[in-house]
């Protein structure tokens, strides 16, 4: 039957059946502590478009890694929290002006529900709008950002693209530099805008350990966004991408590092710059599925204390009045 489909049945192949990200079952923002969207846009790519393609590719790749429990900690996933996937966020490609009200009215019908969102881009512009929407909610937001660009190359107040967005999230508050770290960079920008930058450079000679704990004392306690252009990886792990960068990061240590970002607050997470016309084998969508999994399992670690927490809490105060 067609519930069985969005279980964790051993038997359930992964080449067939649904394709919801992780085979969550589609549903509504409503009463989920997660949910996954996808968000098919690549209007504002400077080089090779084909991302808006990326959720689908997305979804399709995860069907590998939907099953059993994870690894290494072993973690049940599927059953761990409510999570849905809430289907694709909808908006007419030819009213282009339009785009960023419907991806930040989605988001925030997310945030509204007190539910984190697990986002699949889409080209990097798409990450502006859901901040926007989590920023009103939580207050400026330390970004953990993990790319091949710095996408704070200045711009003009009339024009947007994904190269662009991150200066005018930082000039309008809804990002705190102080708080935020960018990891694995390998083009020039004359101003991070006083946002941490570990290059790639940084990152191969320091190894992963210390760049999960250079991220951590940078953001603190403050509430954060989890941000990962698949190009921050080398091409030859994601070749399926609009504007590849030599030089990158493997995907071992990619995986690594986000796997360690536990106790950082996240608000929400995302996945972007999946191009499925340029990728080969699925590898590039395979490894944003595996990176949208780490980051699941991360909501996971942080949302369940809090969750349990407020049941004991509940628990023990009923015990004593009764
Ligand atoms: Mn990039």
């Amino acid at each position: 039957m067609i519930e069985e489909w969005f279980s964790n049945n051993p038997n359930l192949p992964t080449f067939a059946g649904p394709t919801s990200l992780f085979r969550f079952p589609y549903g509504n923002p409503e009463g989920a502590d997660v949910v996954a969207w996808g968000v098919p846009l690549d209007l504002t790519t400077t080089g090779r478009s084909g991302a808006r393609l990326g959720p689908r590719a997305i979804r399709a790749a995860s069907t590998m890694i939907s099953w059993g429990k994870s690894f290494p900690a072993g973690i049940d996933f599927k059953s761990a929290l409510k999570a849905v996937d809430a289907g694709d966020c909808i908006f007419d490609h030819g009213i282009a002006q339009d785009f960023v009200e419907r991806i930040y009215e989605f988001a925030d019908r997310i945030v509204s529900a007190n539910a984190i969102p697990l986002t699949m881009g889409g080209d990097h512009f798409i990450s502006y709008p859901v901040i926007k929407a989590l920023a009103k909610k939580h207050g400026p937001l330390a970004l953990v950002h993990f790319d091949a660009h710095p996408d704070t190359w200045p711009d003009d107040e009339k024009r947007t693209d994904h190269g662009t967005m991150f200066y005018h999230a930082v000039k309008e508050g809804l990002i705190d530099p102080k708080k935020s770290v960018q990891i694995g960079l390998r083009t020039y920008v004359e101003d991070h805008l006083g946002i941490l930058c570990l290059d790639a450079p940084w990152v191969h000679e320091n190894g992963a350990k210390k760049t999960y704990q250079a991220i951590k004392d940078r953001v603190g306690k403050q509430a954060a966004y989890l941000t990962f252009d698949i190009d921050c990886l080398d091409p030859a792990f994601a070749p399926g991408t609009g504007t590849p960068v030599p030089g990158g990061l493997s995907s071992a240590t990619a995986l690594e590092i986000v796997r360690n970002l536990n106790q950082i607050d996240f608000k929400g997470y995302d996945v972007v710059e999946v191009s499925p016309p340029f990728d080969h084998a699925d590898m590039t969508a395979l490894a944003g599925a595996q990176l949208l999994l780490e980051m699941y399992l991360l909501a996971i670690q942080n949302h369940l204390p809090a969750k349990s927490g407020k049941k004991t809490k509940g628990k023990n105060k009923k015990n004593i009045n009764s």
